[in-house]
This record gives C-alpha cells, sequence and structure tokens, in this order.
C-alpha cells in the first residue's frame, strides 16, 4: 500500500498526505476540514445532531455514465454497453490531468474495508483523496482505517482508487476501471458514485469482473430478510434499476406485520454472493451505509430511514430550513417559510425543486431500526430467491415465477424499466437494464450473462428467480397496486414458492399467483384490478419480444445459444406451439 500511495503522490503531488486511521477524533478534524470549505455547514445540532450538509457543484450532482469508461485492451472485451478505452490511452490521457492535480491540498489516503471487517468474504481498497467531502462518507459507507490497514497488512491484495477533484470542469472529468490491473482513476467529481470509488467503481465494475475470474457475483442488488411467524427468516436479492424503490423495499415497514411478516434489511443497493460449503448462494453487503435519495422519503413511504437520519449524517443537495432542517419534496410537509434551495438561494416556487431530484443523505446502515442482525455475519445470508423488477407500466403483471434458472437469467438478462413523464417528458420509453447493471458491469455484459448460466450450473440450491412490477397501469392511467409495505404480500407469496405451498398457474412468461394465492385481505382491489395485474397480453409481449430481440442483436455472437434458446422458447409459448413447462 506504502508503494502505491508513494507512486500517487508523484503523480498528483500533494503538499499533505494524511493516511485515515478511522477514529472519531479523526472524523471530527475531517469534518471541520469540510465546513471550513463554503459548500458545507453544519446542521442544527439540537435536531439533527452531527449532521452535515454538503452542496457539490451544480454541474456534479449525479452519477455521469457518459464520463464512465472501463479500459480493456480490445473493445470487445468491454462489449456494447460499456464505454472503452485502451489501458495505455486512458493513463496517457487521465495521467496527465491527476498530474500534478492535488498541488496545495491534503491527499488523505483511506484504506478501507467492503465487507464485515471479519468476514472472508470482504476484500480491501484504498482510496487516495483530496476531497474531506469523500473521507467523511467513506467513513459511513465502508470500514475505514486501521481495521483495514490490520486485514491488509503485508498484502497486495487491495484494489487501490486514486480520486482527485481536479477544478470539476465536466470537460476534464473521468471515471475509468482497470479491470485486469483492479485499479480505479476518478477526476473531476466530488459526486457519489463518481467518488466514493467503494461503491459503484469497485464494488460493482472491478468486483464483477473479479467474480466473474473467481466464481462468485457482484450484483446490484438489496438483500433483505423476510421474517414469518414463528420466526424463521427465509433471505432475498432484488435488483431493480434507479428509481424502482429498491431503498424502500429494503426497509420496508411490513403491512402483514400484526400477522408474523416482519422485513429485515441487510442491503439496500450492493450484493456479493458466494456458493457456501453447504450449496446455498451467501450473501454479504459490502457496504457499511447507505446513500440513498432524498425526494419521495417520508414516513409514510420509508419510516424506517426517516429514524436514521435524524442524526450522524450528511446531506447533499437538499434544502435547509431557517433553523438548520434538512427539507426536501415529499418529506411530507409543505415548503417551510425561508427554505433555502440545494444551490444555496432562497426558495422560489418559479425556480423549480428546493431539493436536488438526485440529493442524498448518508448513514450508517446500523443506525436504521430495520437493520438485519446478522448485517454483519462474516459468512453471509443464505439467499432463497432472486427478485428483478422494473417500471412497466402495460407489460409484466404484478409478479411471476422463472420455470427454472435458465429462464431466470433470460428475465433477468431482459429486465427493463420505462422512462416516467416526470424525468424526461417520452413515457413508455423502454430502457433495457439486466440485471440492473447496465451502468455497473465491468466487463461484455454477454459474457456476464454467461457467468450468470455457469454460475447456476454450480450451485447446489439455486434461489428461485421471480419478477416484479409494482407499477402497472389501469386504463385509467392510475396504479393498480399500492405497493410500500403492501408489497410485503409479493414477498410473502415468493417465500410461499419458495416453501412449495403457494399455487400459480403456467403462463408463456412463467407462474403467475393463482387467484386466491397472494394474501389480499384489507386490500378492497375488485376483481377488474386483479384481472389487469395479473394480466398476460399477448399483443404487449409481442412488442416486447422484438424490442428484446433487437438488444440481443448488439452482442452478436458473443451471446450466449442459452439465451437464443430461452427466446425462441418465449415466443413458440405464446404461438402456442409448445406448452408452458
Ligand atoms: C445508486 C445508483 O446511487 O444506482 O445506487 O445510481
Ligand atoms: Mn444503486
Amino acid at each position: 500500500m506504502e508503494a502505491w500511495v508513494d507512486q500517487a503522490a508523484q503523480l498528483a503531488k500533494p503538499d499533505r498526505i494524511v493516511v485515515c486511521d478511522g477514529s472519531e477524533g479523526e472524523n471530527q478534524a475531517i469534518l471541520r476540514e469540510m465546513v471550513q470549505h463554503s459548500d458545507s455547514f453544519e446542521l442544527n445540532p439540537k435536531t439533527y445532531p452531527n449532521c452535515y450538509l454538503h452542496r457539490s457543484s451544480p454541474s456534479d450532482v449525479a452519477r455521469t455514465e457518459h464520463l464512465t469508461f472501463i479500459c480493456m485492451p480490445e473493445k470487445e472485451d468491454v462489449g456494447p454497453t460499456n464505454n472503452w478505452m485502451d489501458p495505455g490511452g486512458a493513463k496517457y490521457k487521465i495521467g496527465a490531468l491527476l498530474n500534478g492535480a492535488m498541488r496545495g491540498r491534503t491527499m488523505y489516503v483511506v484504506p478501507y474495508i467492503m465487507g464485515p471487517a471479519n468476514s472472508p468474504l470482504s476484500k480491501v481498497g484504498v482510496e487516495a483523496t483530496d476531497s474531506p467531502y469523500v473521507v467523511a462518507n467513506m467513513r459511513i459507507m465502508a470500514r475505514i482505517g486501521k481495521v483495514a490497514i490490520d486485514r491488509l497488512g503485508n498484502s497486495t491484495d487491495f484494489v487501490p482508487g486514486l480520486h482527485s477533484l481536479g477544478d470539476l470542469d465536466p470537460l476534464r472529468r473521468y471515471i475509468v476501471h482497470f479491470p485486469e490491473e483492479r485499479l480505479i482513476w476518478s477526476v473531476g467529481s466530488g459526486y457519489g458514485g463518481n467518488a466514493l470509488l467503494g461503491k459503484k467503481c469497485f464494488a460493482l465494475r472491478i468486483a464483477s469482473y473479479m467474480a466473474r475470474q473467481q466464481g462468485w457475483m457482484a450484483e446490484h442488488m438489496l438483500i433483505l430478510g423476510l421474517e414469518s411467524p414463528g420466526g424463521k427468516v427465509t433471505y432475498m436479492a432484488a435488483a431493480f434499476p434507479s428509481a424502482c424503490g429498491k431503498t424502500n423495499l429494503a426497509m420496508m415497514v411490513s403491512a402483514l406485520e400484526a400477522q408474523g411478516y416482519r422485513v429485515w434489511t441487510v442491503g439496500d443497493d450492493i450484493a456479493w454472493m458466494h456458493i457456501g460449503s453447504d450449496g446455498y448462494l451467501q450473501a454479504i453487503n459490502p457496504e457499511a451505509g447507505f446513500f440513498g435519495v432524498a425526494p419521495g422519503t417520508s414516513m409514510k413511504t420509508n419510516p424506517n430511514v426517516m429514524r436514521a437520519i435524524n442524526r450522524n449524517t450528511i446531506f447533499t443537495n437538499v434544502g435547509v430550513t431557517p433553523n438548520g432542517e434538512p427539507w426536501w419534496e415529499g418529506i411530507g410537509t409543505e415548503h417551510p417559510m425561508g427554505l433555502i434551495t440545494w444551490r444555496g438561494e432562497r426558495w422560489d416556487p418559479a425556480k423549480g425543486a428546493a431539493a436536488h431530484p438526485n440529493s442524498r443523505y448518508t448513514v450508517a446502515a446500523r443506525q436504521s431500526p430495520s437493520i438485519s442482525p446478522r448485517f454483519e455475519d462474516p459468512e453471509g445470508v443464505p439467499i432463497s430467491a432472486f427478485i428483478f423488477g422494473g417500471r412497466r407500466a402495460r407489460l409484466a403483471p404484478l409478479v411471476y415465477e422463472a420455470f427454472d434458472w435458465r429462464h431466470g437469467v433470460y428475465i433477468g438478462a431482459t429486465m427493463a424499466s420505462e422512462t416516467t413523464a416526470a424525468a424526461t417528458g417520452d413515457v413508455g420509453i423502454t430502457r433495457r437494464d439486466p440485471m440492473a447493471m447496465l451502468p455497473f458491469c465491468g466487463y461484455n455484459m454477454a459474457d456476464y450473462f454467461e457467468h450468470w448460466l455457469a454460475m447456476g450450473k454450480r450451485i447446489l440450491h439455486p434461489p428461485k428467480i421471480f419478477h416484479v412490477n409494482w407499477f402497472r397501469k389501469g386504463a385509467d392511467g392510475r396504479f393498480l397496486w399500492p405497493g410500500y409495505g403492501e408489497n410485503v404480500r409479493v414477498l410473502k407469496w415468493i417465500l410461499e414458492r419458495v416453501e412449495g405451498t403457494a399455487q400459480a398457474e403456467e403462463t408463456p412468461i412463467g407462474f403467475v399467483p393463482t387467484r386466491n394465492s397472494l394474501t389480499l385481505d384489507g386490500l378492497n382491489l375488485s376483481s377488474d384490478t386483479l384481472r389487469e395485474l395479473f394480466r398476460v397480453e399477448a399483443d404487449d409481449w409481442e412488442l416486447d419480444l422484438a424490442d428484446t430481440r433487437e438488444f440481443f442483436g448488439k452482442f452478436g455472437r458473443r451471446l450466449p445459444q442459452a439465451l437464443q434458446e430461452e427466446y425462441q422458447g418465449v415466443v413458440r409459448r405464446f404461438e402456442g406451439a409448445i406448452p408452458a413447462r
């Protein structure tokens, strides 16, 4: 690690180097340093003790997928869904931007562990950064400092990441990954997934590449435990594209709590999974915190996180009230008098939202009342079900189950989500986002599908695979399903399918619940609504299959034959040429 830090310092040329030990004293010093910059403020110490507001540069408010590159010698190896740069070219071009980028600044060296400190499944990373905000966030999102140095010892088995704010100009912003070297360079952004290198860069892009080489899985999945009456907990991992409610599902307050069903949170964004000695897939959450989207978060949508973020939390780009409390659209109160926007201006309704739509909270996972007692289990938790999902106004039923692993991989590979009017103005445009990994797969996605297929052959007790859609709409344009805490009813059906007790009906796309197999008491859904929720409409699926065909076409001959065959299977089942399995 020292050798790499020396090299990084020779390139970036900081005035000072501080190696972080992760102590509370050091944290307070970093927070003071953060507040000395005009972009960060302490919030009301009485109502929000140890909470901070950070305002990022207005042109640096989200992950920038078009400036994110995977660097391997052959373009083919990163595939059609990633941006490619040749490693030598990337070193030259981004190296020039990093050269001297830390002059006059401090380089903080943050050794960190992704995963529980004592887990054999965890991995070490080292981030060198010139941003105290990044250090303060990494401290919440990972296990940093001495614990990581102790784990690393003299080993070279760590993923280094060099990060500099540079001049924050989007024209000089690059997030580049060298999977073969296991190296990350990021320059020109101080924001979230661009700058907290343990998260998307390491735990997904680099880790997905390592996972394929080493026979495990790094997935963009939440992990939850569903407790059933009697206290047994069944673990599920779910992949949804952004804006589909992953954090809310992972932290859900169950509508069936009185009947003994309760949800425990293990993770809200990333799962690392290995085959355990008993043949089950064991999952750990590599992260230690939640970096969640604030707008829309309220006591109604996510009471657990609301109870967590009133202390020791960093808010980014939210609004602030005159008495120093964070505020965002959808928090559950009207715009308060004297509200200041994320840009630091007086709120003016004519100028739009007070909080940036991608504003965030960073909070330690252990502060959530829903945190699973097995959150830090070094062995991880055994996964019984995978859930894929997306936002499909017309197409997909509330829930359906794959016929088998291979069909489940097809369902994941063809996953898609529709853009909403609010976001783009184009309603119903479908973006294919296989396994929700489109922006996060560190190599050719066709090879990633192959890896999924290969894993299925090796897991003795593979999770059953499901697809859910909370977002189906009726003819009147209204959501058919109430969502939020009521989603536990779907989780209960999934659990009962895992246990082999719930009834299902075969359709061309998979097993759909029979009318009485879902617990719906107290919901007052009309029989028309129910029919709509579960309808499998051949005409709609025909259009979707045409789109799938085009998407698969992008991968050319590299697409696994098994997925072609699964595609043909769905087509033929709709044609009635073969029965549902
Ligand atoms: C995230 C994302 O921030 O997926 O988790 O963009
Ligand atoms: Mn995510």
